[in-house]
């Protein structure tokens, strides 16, 4: 019989322990659920810097450096392990009530009986076992208003929840921007808080720290983009200057800084500039001046066989072969004569020569630009050198530089382009054998159309 019964005991009492919940383990001797001591059986219960405190029911990690002997937080529904330092809260986070067994412990044999008392706390389930009072249920907690029950076995706790903590038996909301939750803008809410980022920063996964955006990976810049913290920089390839809006890269117009940048024209290009020259010339090595393509000696020229070719600045001219109109006749390839024994030839120069210069549009005057020279010298003889025609413009006057030489002078400027044929005349005076003849030079002047 009292074996059926010790047996029968052992089956209640097994069931019984399966009915204590998680963190509490059935004592066989009190007959309660009691605490289990997880900082003691778990082996890592917490992280390494974090301090293992029991609780009934349940344990916390609390950091090291905020532990301290008079922290006795009961137990409370679970709260984030604080990254950031958190005030002690030491003041008292929850409140517990558990119901004491009142009087002395129970005999030591068992005693089965329907009308066995209950442990306060605990009431006779139907079944004949003693279960736990929900007293957050049935309204019979004393947790303050602004607190929320949570029943345990055995009692109840009031507790603040989360983001909130007790001051004055109220729970107040944690003001989380105050103990520096968020690394840079920090919004306090009741209950929780929200952390944000200055512009040019974006949020980690973490909700409190902010890394920089690497706004280069959107290309915002036209050329080169360099990320700095918190913004970025742009940066323009040579030729181009950054516009105002700090990303686009503008063309720099050269060819408005100076007005010397080509000897003729300059262009301006994405980046760059260039200098061109008009047709007749090519762009020198040194990138802006114009060189004369001399036509002649390439070949490039419309000259037949039977004309001269002659190269000038920007252009070039095919010289007709010459011919000499009577009573001339031709002396050489270069020079027609009137032959004294002539009649026809006695008031006409005796002889015509032929020769080509070219010369600079716009060259500074007074300039040197031919001189004359007399060949032959008669005893007794003197010359006198002059512009017989051509210089309606007045642009030319003859100076004589010796007995028997003179050089044509540019007086004036002169634009062209433009071809003027100047007759030289060589006057041969001889008063001894009472002597006066003349030769003439006709000098064709091809003056380029532009200054170089
Ligand atoms: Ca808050
Ligand atoms: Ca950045
Ligand atoms: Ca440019
Ligand atoms: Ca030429």
């Amino acid at each position: 019989m009292l074996t059926a019964l010790l047996l029968a005991l052992c089956c209640i009492h097994s069931g019984r322990a399966q009915t204590c919940s998680e963190g509490f383990t059935y004592d066989r001797r009190s007959r309660q659920c009691i605490d289990v001591d997880e900082c003691r059986t778990l082996p890592d219960a917490c992280r390494l810097d974090m301090r293992c405190v029991n609780q009934n029911g349940g344990y916390l990690c609390i950091p090291r450096s905020l532990y301290s002997q008079s922290y006795a937080r009961p137990n409370s529904p679970p709260y984030p392990e604080p990254v950031y330092p958190v005030p002690d809260t030491s003041v008292g986070f929850a409140e517990q009530f558990r119901q004491e067994p009142a009087g002395p412990v129970a005999p030591s044999y068992p005693i089965v009986s329907r009308s066995a008392p209950c442990l306060l706390g605990y009431a006779l389930g139907e079944d004949g076992t003693c279960v736990d009072i929900d007293e957050c249920e049935t309204s019979a907690h004393q947790c303050n208003p602004t607190q929320v029950c949570f029943n345990t076995d055995g009692g109840y706790t009031c507790s603040c929840t989360e983001g909130y903590w007790l001051v004055g038996g109220q729970c107040q909301d944690i003001d989380e921007c105050r103990y520096g939750y968020c690394q840079q803008l920090c919004a306090n809410i009741p209950g929780s808080y929200s952390c944000s980022c200055n512009p040019g920063f974006i949020l980690n996964p973490d909700s409190r720290t902010c890394q920089d955006i690497d706004e280069c990976e959107d290309e915002p810049c036209s050329h080169a983009c360099f990320n700095t913290y918190g913004s970025y920089m742009c940066n323009c390839d040579e030729g181009f200057e950054l516009g105002a809006d700090g990303t686009t890269c503008n063309d720099l117009d050269e060819c408005s800084f100076s007005d010397f940048l080509c000897q003729y024209r300059c262009v301006n290009t994405p980046g760059s500039f260039s200098c061109v020259c008009p047709p007749g010339y090519y762009i020198f090595e040194d990138g802006r001046s114009c060189e004369d393509l001399n036509e002649c000696d390439t070949g490039n020229n419309t000259c037949t066989t039977a004309q001269v070719c002659f190269n000038f600045q920007g252009r070039y001219k095919c010289l007709d072969p010459l011919i000499c109109e009577a009573p001339y006749i031709e002396f050489s390839d270069n020079q027609c004569m009137c032959s004294a024994e002539n009649p026809t030839c006695r008031d006409r120069p005796f002889a015509i020569l032929y020769r080509h210069m070219d010369l600079s549009s716009g060259r500074t005057v007074p300039a040197d630009i031919f001189q004359m020279q007399a060949t032959t010298r008669y005893p007794g003889a003197f010359y006198i050198f002059q512009i017989k025609s051509g210089n309606e413009g007045r642009e030319f006057y003859m100076r004589q530089t010796s007995n028997l030489s003179a050089t044509l002078v540019l007086s004036r400027p002169i634009t062209g382009p433009r071809e003027v044929v100047l007759d030289l005349e060589m006057v041969t005076v001889n008063n001894v054998i009472n002597f006066r003849g003349s030769s003439i030079i006709r000098l064709t002047i091809f003056v380029s159309e532009h200054p170089f």
